[in-house]
């Protein structure tokens, strides 16, 4: 990964960009195999989801997926069977990273929330795992 634009990845994988702003604004680069570690495939980007809905309740077999949220904020419940965790994206400065085995949860949608997540394969639903017992029996070693 690229020390330029990597600030740290902490361990609820959130990596944090450098801010390339001047007096015009803010300007934040995102390459692939680079800022974030897979070639990018796919992009999608959420918007409009009410602050009571909740959504995703799934993880993967192969695809990994960086998520941003460019505008207003969300939370991320992950759970990756070892431990839990809630991540607040609130800032178009902080990539949250999701592997295969990440269970994840997105709630408490701003208004104004777009999220923008970059994804490692093309969509297939058959890369889903949507129900939590299978997801278990995939991932507990
Ligand atoms: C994820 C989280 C963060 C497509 O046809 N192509 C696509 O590339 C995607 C992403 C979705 N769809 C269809 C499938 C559903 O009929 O769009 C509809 C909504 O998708 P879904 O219910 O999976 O949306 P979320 O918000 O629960 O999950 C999405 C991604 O699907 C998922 O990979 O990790 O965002």
């Amino acid at each position: 990964m690229n020390k330029k634009y990597l600030k740290d990845i902490d361990i609820s994988k959130i990596i944090k960009v450098n801010v390339l702003g001047d007096e015009r604004g803010s300007l934040t680069v995102i390459e692939e195999n680079n800022t974030i570690p897979f070639d990018i495939k796919r992009v999608f980007y959420i918007y409009g989801t009410k602050n009571e809905v909740r959504r995703g309740f799934h993880g993967h077999y192969k695809t990994r997926q960086a998520l941003i949220s460019v505008a207003g904020s969300c939370k991320v419940h992950l759970d990756n069977l070892q431990r839990k965790k809630e991540v607040l994206l609130d800032s178009p400065e902080k990539i949250l990273l999701l592997e295969p085995n990440d269970w994840h949860e997105m709630y408490d949608f701003s208004k104004d929330c777009v999220l923008l997540v970059l994804a490692s394969h093309y969509y297939d639903p058959e890369d889903y795992i949507r129900d939590y017992e299978v997801f278990m029996e995939v991932y507990s070693s």
